[in-house]
């Protein structure tokens, strides 16, 4: 298998020469972990269906040594189940409901938003060849025209940022989704987040946001595999007047505020039970 250590993968790239699709992102990511290197084939949105031979209308598709493999989900059961012997994506069963469940969670409230609010930028960065489809596909998909949809952006993003803390909670007590190591499940969320860094001609999170060392981190991983120089800057939304905090402080709330006996409680039990008459 995988002759001259090489697997073949599918891109779907814009302008920029920069891959667009978090789909991709992930795949590249999965495909490193493993430890192969990769044969990228480059393109855009159009000719998907000629580029792979009439094999599939969706990327992204990788060919290992003769053998095509579709989705990218997929692909990571082939990668694990073929290479049992090089690092595991999916380190043991129960990760794999957990990651889905988190790519779920980050499509519904980082994604999808994150790509209604850069959709008119995302059309006029990809090829021209693709302008045309970019807009009639999408304008389906959303219900509205680009420009109308991505207007009113500034609104939207700060309360995306505020979304994503589940992930900083985690994140600043452990050194990767995965643990003491990465696995798929930082790549799937960092591939939404490269989408995000190919798009956003505008900055989608704060210069001090917490996650920043996470997503560094991950686009250091491989050489430098996040770093792509089509991308744009995430960091530098500011908090206007009126807007959320873009991120809660540390230690807010639930298992992650550990109860450790009374000195720990105190000081919330006091604020919510102040001005209660004494029994
Ligand atoms: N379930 C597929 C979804 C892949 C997918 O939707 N890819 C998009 C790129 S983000 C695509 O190929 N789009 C082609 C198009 O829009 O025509 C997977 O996980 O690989």
């Amino acid at each position: 298998m995988a002759q001259n250590n090489t697997i073949t993968c599918y891109d779907i790239a814009i302008s920029t020469g920069a891959t667009i699709s978090p789909f991709v992102w992930s795949t590249k990511y999965a495909l490193a972990h493993k430890g192969f290197d990769i044969d990228l084939v480059p393109g855009g949105f159009t000719g998907i269906s000629e580029r792979t031979g009439g094999k599939t209308e969706r990327l992204p598709a990788i060919v290992d040594d003769g053998k095509w493999v579709l989705d990218s989900w997929g692909i990571v059961e082939y990668l694990d189940t073929t290479y049992p012997d090089r690092p595991a994506l999916i380190p043991h069963p129960s990760v794999a409901p957990m990651v889905r469940a988190l790519d779920a969670w980050f499509w519904r409230v980082a994604t999808g938003p994150w790509m209604r609010c850069y959709c008119a930028d995302y059309r006029d960065l990809s090829n021209p060849e693709d302008h045309e489809y970019i807009t009639h596909s999408r304008e389906i998909m959303i219900g509205m025209k680009l420009e109308d949809r991505q207007a009113g952006r500034e609104d939207r993003l700060p309360l995306i940022s505020a979304d994503l803390e589940p992930l900083r909670i985690v994140l600043r007590e452990e050194k990767w989704l995965g643990g003491e190591t990465p696995n798929y499940a930082d790549y799937r969320i960092l591939g939404s987040i490269l989408f995000t860094a190919s798009v956003c001609k505008i900055p989608a999170l704060a210069e001090d946001d917490p996650l920043r060392d996470w997503i560094e981190r991950c686009r250091d991983l491989f050489g430098g595999l996040g770093r792509h120089p089509g991308l744009f800057p995430l960091y530098g939304l500011e908090q206007r007047e009126g807007d959320a905090p873009l991120f809660a402080a540390a230690g807010q709330g639930g298992i992650h505020k550990r109860n450790t006996g009374l000195e720990s409680t105190r000081a919330e039990t006091q604020r919510i039970t102040d001005g209660m008459a004494k029994a």
